[in-house]
């Protein structure tokens, strides 16, 4: 049967950040987060081209609150960069944390991407760091022929609304399945990321629109 948006070879669904870590009993874990995990696979099943990303910092990173003196997680600090949201060590590489949860099929990914490995610097996107520098994600896209990107995991906004905000910078169509998603919120964070990937054009859709 159709849907809304019947799938094609130009489109890519991007799964963020599905990690022990961010789901029930991790170390920053995602308010009901393990709700993403049965629409993410139906998602995964249902396109050709996915690609995964996966939060991986090295022990002693500028994004970890326990790196500073008297700082607490969910504190803002300035840095270089810009703001960073100061968070508990979480995704420390190779530790049980930074796994994928096992329901997500890495043999169905072209791509599994991991970003924040650079110590000094976050990288909430997908397609660049913090301090701008690109990951090259854009340009692998392109070369795969994809026009539209579609993002899903956690937490929807971060890792998520940077990703898509990224995603249509680079001139996809960009959309995030809204329920294949949970978010942190913390201090509005959720309400200013729907504003921001609104305002450029990213479109609010649901797992049904696709897998009808
Ligand atoms: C994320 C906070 C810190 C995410 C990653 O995946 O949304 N959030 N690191
Ligand atoms: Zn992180």
């Amino acid at each position: 049967m159709s849907t809304r948006h019947d799938l094609g070879g130009g489109d890519v669904l991007l799964v963020v950040d599905v990690q022990i870590d961010f789901l029930p009993g991790g170390a920053l874990a995602v308010p009901d987060g393990d709700a993403v995990l049965a629409p993410a696979q139906s998602l995964m099943r249902a396109f050709d081209q996915v690609a995964l990303t996966q939060d991986w910092h090295p022990a002693g990173h500028a994004s970890f609150a326990s790196s500073y003196a008297g700082a607490r997680p969910f504190q803002a600090i300035s840095l270089p960069y810009g703001e960073q949201v100061l968070w508990p060590d979480h995704c420390v590489q190779g530790s049980p944390g930074a796994r994928l949860h096992p329901r997500i099929d890495l043999d169905r990914a072209f791509l599994l991407l991991r970003k924040g490995a650079n110590r000094h610097v976050d990288s909430y996107s997908a397609f660049g760091e913090a301090d701008g520098r690109a990951t090259g994600l854009a340009e692998m896209l392109r070369a795969r022929g994809i026009k539209r990107v579609f993002a899903c995991g956690l937490a929807t906004d971060y890792c998520v609304a940077f990703s898509a905000l990224d995603a249509r910078a680079a001139g996809f169509e960009t959309f995030v399945v809204e329920d294949a998603c949970r978010a942190i919120d913390a201090d509005g964070s959720l309400a200013k990321a729907w504003a921001r990937m609104e305002a450029a054009g990213v479109k609010r859709i649901q797992a049904r629109e696709i897998l009808g």
